[in-house]
């Protein structure tokens, strides 16, 4: 029979497994000041870690293009499911795979928190290949689903978004990232009369923090990195949020001289090259995270992360790491689990173990593994002739009112006993 295709659930443990390895070893470097070498390590052992998970995985948001990334670079593959038999392939499942092993390099340089290593998986085609520039993104939590609007002004969305949380504005809180071309929103934020965190780095557990319940983050606002949009997208499916965003490279719209990013030509074309037809399209959370099984795993850097809004109680895992998964995908079970239950308990027994005399020493099980074969514990019948005075008692159970049901009962033939198989 072939093995069974990894599940979700096993998936998501061992993507957890990931993203620790690639905080913990960020966290060694912490507060180092060389964020490239906190980023190389993290990368590493992300790496490393990754081609031990049983999948056929493809990356699609890494570290950029093979001739500018060692590891994790678009379109490699990764995983333990490749170079293997046919057999062993087969219970690997194919996935798409985003991750930033250390989003937030600076934070990490400079030991100061939120810095975290994540990982969004889905089946193929499951998230979009984002090119790596700015994109413009407001993230809001599930009350605020449908009343947010990347077009509307920001009095508005904070308006709206206030209403469905049953709270004024002045109770609202919303994140930014500090950059000089925020200052618009920054002051329409202002002026609206909400409450502003501003971050240093990091707009993607800061997109997180707006949708979890108790982090006091009501929305996120701003331009930062597309690829951590898509990454953002993909958790924010899982907790039922919202996200809205459009890529940025209009140096006027990013604050910079056009020197510092590439000509618009360029851009487009490239986009093309990605199957990025409209550079000016609203992407929404689907169109972002279109996957409809999708696993998002994250670890925070260091034990200075405990107040990092995602990972709030969750479970701590080894070197003070605080990590968390989020799953979506249908995790139901088809109800003809009982009924296949239910034939698979005929094949299991109650042995009743009998001394020479025939009185009742024990109880035991047992499982019909082919006609007239039996198997059970080694223990169990220490001798051959043990077996000669117990029974097997097939379909032991009890019925819907509680009452003990007539067993089918055997014997055993100590002659033919096999052991020690
Ligand atoms: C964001 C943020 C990152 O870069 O993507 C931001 O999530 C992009 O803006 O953590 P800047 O180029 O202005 O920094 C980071 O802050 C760092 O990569």
């Amino acid at each position: 029979m072939a093995p069974e295709l990894r599940t979700e659930r096993e998936l998501s443990l061992d993507f957890l497994r990931v993203t620790e390895a690639a905080a913990i070893s960020a966290a060694r470097t912490m507060g180092q000041g060389d964020r490239k070498y906190s980023d190389q390590v993290a990368v590493e052992a992300m790496r490393e870690v990754m081609d031990t998970v049983p999948m056929r995985g493809r990356i699609v948001i890494g570290e950029g293009e093979r001739d500018e990334a060692p590891m994790l670079f678009i379109g490699e593959e990764v995983g333990g499911g490749f170079g293997v038999s046919e057999e062993m392939a087969a219970s690997c499942p194919e996935v798409d795979i985003a991750v930033d092993p250390l989003e937030g390099t600076n934070l990490c340089a400079l030991g100061a928190n939120n810095a975290i290593a994540v990982l969004a998986a889905a089946e193929r085609g499951g998230l979009l290949h984002a090119p790596d520039i700015y994109m413009d993104k407001i993230v809001v939590g599930p009350s605020s689903r449908g009343v947010v609007d990347i077009d509307a002004p920001v009095k508005d969305n904070l308006r709206n978004i206030a209403r469905r949380l049953g709270r004024d504005i002045e109770d609202l809180t919303v994140i930014i990232l500090d950059r000089p071309r925020h200052k618009k929103i920054i002051d329409d934020v202002r002026t609206a009369g909400a409450r502003i965190r501003l971050i240093s780095d990091g707009d993607l557990s800061a997109g997180i923090s707006a949708a979890v319940a108790g982090t006091n983050i009501h929305a996120c606002i701003g331009i930062g990195g597309a690829p951590e949009g898509v990454l953002t997208a993909a958790a924010i499916k899982c907790l039922n949020g919202e996200i809205q965003a459009r890529l940025v490279f209009d140096p006027d719209r990013l604050g910079v001289d056009k020197g510092k990013v590439p000509p618009a030509e360029q851009v487009i074309e490239r986009l093309k090259s990605m199957g990025i037809t409209d550079p000016n399209k609203t992407y929404d959370t689907d169109d972002l995270a279109p996957g409809k099984k999708i696993i998002f795993a994250a670890s925070g850097q260091s034990s200075t992360l405990k107040n990092i809004p995602l990972t709030q109680a969750v479970s701590e895992a080894n070197n003070g790491q605080y990590s968390k998964i989020v799953v979506n995908g249908n995790e139901l079970d088809s109800i003809n689990y009982l009924a296949k239950g239910t034939i698979a308990s005929h094949s299991v027994c109650r042995i009743q173990l009998k001394d020479a005399r025939g009185n009742l020493i024990g109880y035991a099980s047992g499982f019909l593994i082919g006609p007239g074969l039996l198997m059970t514990n080694h223990h169990v019948f220490g001798r051959p002739a043990d077996a000669a005075t117990s029974i097997a008692d097939f379909d032991y159970e009890l019925d819907i009112a509680g009452m003990e049901r007539p067993p089918v009962r055997f014997g055993f033939e100590p002659e033919s006993c096999l052991k020690d198989l």
